[in-house]
């Protein structure tokens, strides 16, 4: 075990997905003195989960499906989570014979051998538009795809704000603001861990600390360069209480080419929407903790610290051709809070959760991949198993650290290398 119920335990970027899961975890087990170090207060408005809707289910297969499937559950049961737990369905769709289109065949089939009965195959428009009469005017032919009855999408900043609720009353503590902000680790003489020094001139003391800081985390400490942040980026529609009233009840709906939609929030009546590509980066010379010189780092641009700043041109105009296929009655509505959003991606899009091998007593918790917000109910689960010495092999091999490994599987994203904002117009706006 890397830590005992007692340790003194610092999540650093606590206040987001893996970083307030993993506190979660570790304070229903048990352990009496965990504090969150964070930029901001959860949830966090630098986390990626800091948004109205993410897509959450159980339709995942593989290891790291196995547990999409218990997170589902936990959303469904778990009292800090099922308020936030939409249901609804989801459509993964694909444009014409595509090789992801024969990859979704293949999830179907698996789903069904394993028994499952919510799930069902839309082989064509007559298919989809009977599972999503909102569809009933779009432009979709040749379309096709998975239609999966469990899931849908999870009211994202929301639920982080209720596992927030939660360790305040497990007797979780914390620092937000400039006390709560990284600055440096702090080492003992045989360079293991002893806690993390913040921008204010704070010296945290701890037995064990978790880098769960999501995008930042490259920037932070040196990790060998694997993990890449990346923006993604969403729009909103307000639409009116009727427009809203019509599309209760929708399935997500997501095209690997085109994008995707949600049900619109009951509350406010927006309606997000997000297209699909690889990410964005953003390049800097920095020097994170533990790098011998300034390296180049794509660096994440806080949307919060930036409020102003949009999406590039190119992003909204593949937003605008989602609505005009998808949801023709809402073309040149405005199109409002734009915003990116910020991930981290592993060559193979598994976790780097893991000990750092150069710093003994840091736990990195990070390599989101884009893919771990469904996971919150669960993501810190793995990170409590690692940290108490539980995790088992497989999963110790899969979430190793890696630097080279790429991604012999075949499970990263691929594709060619993502855009770089500083290549990009429209998105600036101070
Ligand atoms: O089911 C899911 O894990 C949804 S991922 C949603 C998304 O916006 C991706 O589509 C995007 O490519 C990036 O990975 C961020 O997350």
């Amino acid at each position: 075990a890397l830590a005992s119920k007692s340790s003194k335990i610092l999540i650093v970027g606590g206040g987001g997905t893996m970083g307030s899961s993993t506190a979660l975890h570790l304070a229903r087990r048990g352990f009496t003195d965990i504090r969150i170090l964070d930029v901001y207060p959860i949830p966090s408005k630098n986390s990626a989960g800091y948004d109205l809707n993410k897509i959450a289910g159980a339709d995942a297969i593989g290891l790291f499906g196995g547990s999409s499937d218990a997170a589902w559950d936990a959303w469904a049961s778990d009292p800090v989570f099922t308020p936030y737990a939409h249901d609804v369905g989801k459509l993964d769709l694909s444009t014409g014979d595509t090789p992801r289109a024969k990859r979704l065949r293949e999830k179907y089939e698996k789903l069904k051998s394993l028994g499952r009965t919510d799930v069902e195959w839309l082989a064509n428009e007559d298919d989809i538009k009977r599972k999503a009469p909102h569809l009933k005017n779009a432009d979709i032919a040749g379309w096709r795809g998975l239609y999966c009855g469990t899931g849908g999408w999870v009211a994202a900043a929301d639920a982080l704000n209720s596992v927030g609720n939660e360790l305040q009353k497990l007797g979780v503590k914390n620092a937000f603001g400039s006390s709560g902000t990284f600055s440096s680790l702090l080492l003992k003489e045989d360079g293991s861990v002893r806690g993390v020094k913040t921008i204010d001139g704070t010296e945290w003391e701890a037995d064990l600390v978790v880098l769960a800081a999501g995008a930042w985390s490259p920037v932070l400490v040196d990790l060998d360069g694997q993990c890449v942040s990346k923006c993604w980026v969403y729009a909103h529609i307000q639409l009116t209480p009727e427009e809203a009233e019509a599309m209760k009840g929708i399935p997500t709906m997501y095209n690997d080419k085109y994008g995707f939609f949600f049900e619109p929030r009951e509350d406010s009546h927006l309606l997000k929407l997000c297209n699909e590509f690889p990410g964005y980066t953003n390049y800097q010379t920095v020097q994170p903790f533990g790098a011998l010189k300034p390296i180049k780092l794509s660096v994440p641009r806080s949307h919060a610290q930036n409020p102003t700043d949009t999406m590039p041109t190119e992003s909204l105009d593949e937003i605008k051709r989602l609505i005009k296929i998808t949801l023709p009655h809402l073309e040149g509505r405005e199109l409002i809070n734009q915003a990116m959003c910020w991930c981290t991606d592993t060559d193979d899009a598994q976790w780097l959760l893991t000990e750092h091998p150069r710093f003994k007593g840091l736990v990195l918790a990070t390599g989101d991949s884009g893919h771990t917000f469904k996971m919150l109910p669960v993501v810190g689960k793995e990170v409590a198993d690692l940290i108490e010495g539980k995790l088992s092999e497989e999963k110790r091999h899969l979430w190793r650290y890696r630097p080279g490994a790429g991604d012999p599987n075949g499970t990263g994203r691929g594709g060619p290398d993502p855009k770089d904002l500083s290549e990009l117009d429209g998105w600036k706006h101070d």
